[in-house]
């Protein structure tokens, strides 16, 4: 039987850079998911659709799961497709959606937020296109959650998701599937896994961390069952709602024991981490970090030693506060170059009209036009490809990419927990100032043009603007934007870039000190946050 509830408007509802995130406790109250997935269906019409379903097994994952697909039958859904157990990692779902050719997807997860009661939960919403929904629609989607009064739902006991196959619910019909079978293929069509196959049958060593999120059981099954890593290379492999208490965020800070390994004497060869949906990767070596702008640079310079691009890519896109490192690459390669704003639905146009195969982002994200989403795994196969063929190490590889294309030394410094009219004060502030920093000194740099940034999509048009960017006169940059995945309050992340063509062996830190002095002053972070220095350094 279906229900209709009354229901009245949580005004918090708005999609940040990847879907709805909020604080597990907010997302909880009666009636928010409820309002917020019947708004999503006002605005897209399911009637007789079919969409994917899956989770990173987060808190309150279980529970979302079962309301999701209720209110999916009341609504007049025809066919749901559930990742067993409720779990979907974001790259594994938009392959699904891809495939099966679906109406689009939802994702339960708050990516590299820490999840349980006390964590964050989220959704992100995918359209046919396998992407996240564009702005447009995020919008219409928010303009519905603030004059929603009533929702649909059916009122029938939980549904069984552990044993696959096809069941009916009501009308409509639910085919519960591996998780993790499609995926697999998908990664054997595009790297050469019997070149990995021998590097481990000779002796290569890795490390993969999996941080207690939805990428372990992957994982497992890649690099353990069938490329022939040692067991235990997979390490945190068992998804927990609360990760464990990790934060599932791949980087040098929340990442440390797999940092700690990788930098002790005995460290295996390769090391890598995936966050709580799987779309993130990081990526080390012996004692050394590849920096995740560095990273795009380098998988898209050796794009022709990976049999799935060896017949040659369109062009590669960066997030603007990504380093300027691919686009170097790029026009190497001749190919296409493209700067969006932070958030991975703005690839997604680029990629349907083939002008890019590849892009990355600044946080550990990479991926490739094979779905549209970024992909963890994706990332860390195309290094032991690169690896496996080359019989180099990862510290050679970077290297070598520093001497044939210079460095850019890259930082992001987070300041976490500025009151939200602190932080879009400041920015306001900062915007008003630009016209006056155009060709200004400040110390050893002069600002060659400092602007809002603004991204013209060439596919739809629209326009987007995205953060402020001050490009000085020797190639270094700054970048300042607030985020759009914090639950609460703001953040601020300043992007430091300064670009190197001599001095290749300095630590960052030592060579962005500058650039940092200089944001902290036009900024005036510490007069408007009280804050001396960063909360959070990657
Ligand atoms: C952050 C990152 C951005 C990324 C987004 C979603 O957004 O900076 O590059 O696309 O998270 O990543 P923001 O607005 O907080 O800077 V995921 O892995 O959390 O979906
Ligand atoms: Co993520």
């Amino acid at each position: 039987m279906i229900d209709i509830v009354k229901t009245t408007p949580y005004d918090d509802q708005k999609m940040g850079t990847a879907g709805l995130r909020r604080k597990s406790q907010v997302v909880s109250q009666p009636n928010y998911f409820e309002n917020f997935v019947q708004s999503i269906f006002n605005v897209i019409n399911p009637t007789g659709k079919t969409y994917v379903i899956g989770g990173d097994g987060r808190f309150y994952n279980e529970i979302a799961i079962q309301k999701l697909i209720k209110m999916a039958a009341a609504n007049g859904v025809k066919k749901l497709i559930v990742g067993q157990n409720g779990y979907l990692s974001t790259p594994a779902s938009s392959n699904i959606i891809l495939k099966n050719h679906t109406d689009g997807g939802f994702v339960l997860t708050a990516s590299h937020n820490p999840g349980g009661p006390n964590g964050d939960f989220g959704i992100k919403f995918a359209t046919e296109t396998g992407g996240q929904c564009s702005n447009t629609i995020s919008n219409k989607i928010f303009e519905q959650t603030q004059n929603i009064t009533e929702y649909k739902i059916l009122r029938i006991d939980d549904i069984k998701l552990d044993t696959l196959g096809i069941q009916k619910i009501g009308d409509m019909t639910l085919e519960v599937i591996d998780p993790i079978k499609d995926y697999v293929l998908m990664m054997q069509n595009i790297f050469d896994f019997s070149a990995i196959k021998k590097l481990f049958a000779n002796g290569f060593t890795m490390c993969f961390d999996a941080m207690n999120a939805v990428t372990g059981p992957y994982a497992i099954e890649i690099f353990e069952n069938i490329l022939g890593a040692t067991r235990g290379s997979v390490r945190n492999s068992t998804p927990k709602p609360d990760f464990g208490g990790l934060h599932p965020d791949p980087n040098l800070v929340y990442a440390k024991d797999l940092v700690d390994i990788m930098f002790s004497d005995n460290a295996p060869d390769f090391g890598a981490a995936n966050d709580g949906d799987g779309d993130r990767n990081m990526i080390l070596g012996k004692k050394f970090f590849v920096s995740p702008s560095d990273n795009l640079a380098i998988l898209t310079d050796n794009y022709a030693l990976i049999p799935g691009y060896k017949n040659g890519i369109y062009g590669v896109a960066k997030s603007m506060a990504t380093s300027t490192a691919v686009a170097r690459v790029a026009e190497a390669h001749k190919i296409g170059y493209y700067e969006v704003p932070t958030g991975w639905k703005y690839f997604v146009n680029l990629m349907d009209s083939k002008r890019i195969t590849f892009c990355g982002e600044e946080s550990f994200g990479a991926g490739s036009s094979h779905i549209r989403e970024k992909d963890g795994i994706w990332a860390v196969l195309f290094w032991l490809n690169i690896l496996a063929v080359t019989g180099k190490s990862v510290e050679q590889i970077t290297r070598e990419h520093w001497q044939k294309y210079n460095r850019s030394y890259y930082l992001r410094f987070d300041f976490d927990g500025i009151p939200t009219d602190i932080a879009n004060d400041l920015m306001q502030n900062l915007e008003q100032k630009l016209p006056s920093l155009n060709n200004t000194i400040h110390g050893s740099f002069k600002i060659r043009l400092a602007e809002v940034f603004t991204y013209n999509d060439p596919v739809d048009n629209s326009s987007t603007t995205n953060g402020i960017r001050i490009l000085m006169e020797d190639g270094s940059r700054i970048v300042f934007r607030l985020s759009g995945t914090s639950s609460s309050g703001a953040t601020l992340r300043v992007y430091l870039e300064k670009l190197e063509k001599n001095n290749l062996n300095a630590t960052p830190r030592d060579m962005v000190d500058e650039l940092l002095k200089i944001a902290m002053e036009i900024a005036e972070i510490e007069k408007r946050t009280g804050k001396k220095q960063a909360d959070i350094i990657t």
